[in-house]
């Protein structure tokens, strides 16, 4: 069987890679509907080698889609994807509109696949850094149980979008021409920079990317015992973000038992050998599927805890890929 799939935000950075995703997978699309704003009115994407119109995303755009994948912002979610629903699709949604909601799933698929089975019409997709850090915190919390993470994040500028990727090229050319560097999209120049400022800050001091940390990793682990501190901040590389995890545990883990599980666990490619120089690379993760992790070993601060580093593509795992792979897990379960 093959189905009618919608890309809503075709055109966007996490949509083209959802594109280049469903074509690598040979995802069972019968027809693919491209959907961006006005904007993209008259320009095409290309899938499966054709060049496809991109049609501005309405209400009616939804008749006789099964499956859409929604990446497109929040407000582009809220309006559209009940529409979505409306009309018998089933919808992925990338966006943070509807992932704390109790009546919609959060998933990620390596980690809680059967969240999927209570859904209403739609799934959220977590959030890129939670996603990476959830894959590494399951099987750890199921072999030693979680207590605490702190975690530090370096996010990629691809997590905001193609304008950002822009403005970070744009503001290299125009510090090395010696010019001033131009910002719109950041409150400050990224190139040569980094900014502790990720999303909008509330009255706590906290920013909701940290809130998200928090509140995402406990519904996807369905354990709200599970304490999460963050710190999430911008750094000028162009895709793929980076963490620094601090995690402690009831039960002792040695670095050693934590690689050996890590290793065993689905999605995840360790990489550690400082000697040799191997640990987690933005730019080795690039374009990979894996979560990476390295730099393996114990906190000796406190009686059981360990310090490790994960670097995943953002656009992929963190956003596309898991989509696809939410989607895909619906399909092995006759779920849509
Ligand atoms: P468009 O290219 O027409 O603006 P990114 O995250 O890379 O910035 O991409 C955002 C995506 O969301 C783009 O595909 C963009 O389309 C799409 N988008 C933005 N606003 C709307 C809207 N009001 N309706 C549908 N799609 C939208
Ligand atoms: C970033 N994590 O890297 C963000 C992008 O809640 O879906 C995704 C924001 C979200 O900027």
């Amino acid at each position: 069987k093959k189905y009618n799939v919608a890309v809503v935000g075709a055109t966007g950075a996490v949509g083209q890679t959802i594109l280049k995703i469903l074509e690598e997978r040979n995802f069972p699309v019968k027809n693919i509907l491209p959907l961006a704003s006005a904007r993209s009115n008259g320009n095409t994407v290309e899938f499966n080698g054709e060049k496809i119109k991109v049609q501005e995303a309405m209400p009616s755009s939804f008749a006789g889609i099964d499956i859409a994948l929604f990446s497109a912002g929040r407000v582009v979610s809220v309006e559209l994807a009940p529409e979505a629903v409306k009309r018998g699709a089933v919808v992925i949604d990338n966006s943070n509109a509807f992932r704390m909601d109790p009546e919609v799933p959060l998933v990620v698929p390596e980690v809680n696949p059967e969240h999927i089975k209570k859904h209403k019409g739609i799934i959220a997709n977590p959030n890129c850094s939670t996603i990476q850090m959830v894959i590494v915190l399951k099987p750890i919390h199921d072999a030693a149980r979680i207590k605490r993470v702190v975690v530090s994040t370096y996010q990629a500028v691809s997590g905001t979008g193609l304008e950002a990727v822009e403005e970070l090229k744009e503001q290299i050319k125009a510090i090395l021409n010696s010019e001033n560097p131009k910002n719109e999209i950041y409150p400050y120049p990224i190139a040569f920079n980094t900014l502790p400022h990720i999303d909008v800050f509330d009255d706590t001091g906290y920013s909701l990317e940290e809130w998200k940390m928090l509140y995402e990793t406990r519904k996807i682990l369905d354990d709200d015992s599970i304490g999460v501190t963050a710190t999430t901040v911008r750094v000028p590389v162009l895709n793929c973000h980076s963490e620094s995890v601090n995690i402690e545990t009831e039960k002792k883990l040695t670095a050693n038992m934590a690689r050996e599980i890590l290793s065993k666990a689905p999605g995840i490619k360790v990489i550690d050998d400082p000697q040799m120089k191997r640990y987690p690379l933005p730019n080795e993760a690039c374009g990979k599927d894996e979560v990476f992790v390295g730099r393996i070993r114990e906190d000796f601060s406190v009686n059981n805890g360990l310090n490790l580093w994960i670097v995943a593509d953002n656009l992929r795992k963190g956003a596309a890929l898991n989509a696809v792979q939410i989607a895909e897990c619906m399909l092995d379960n006759a779920l849509i």
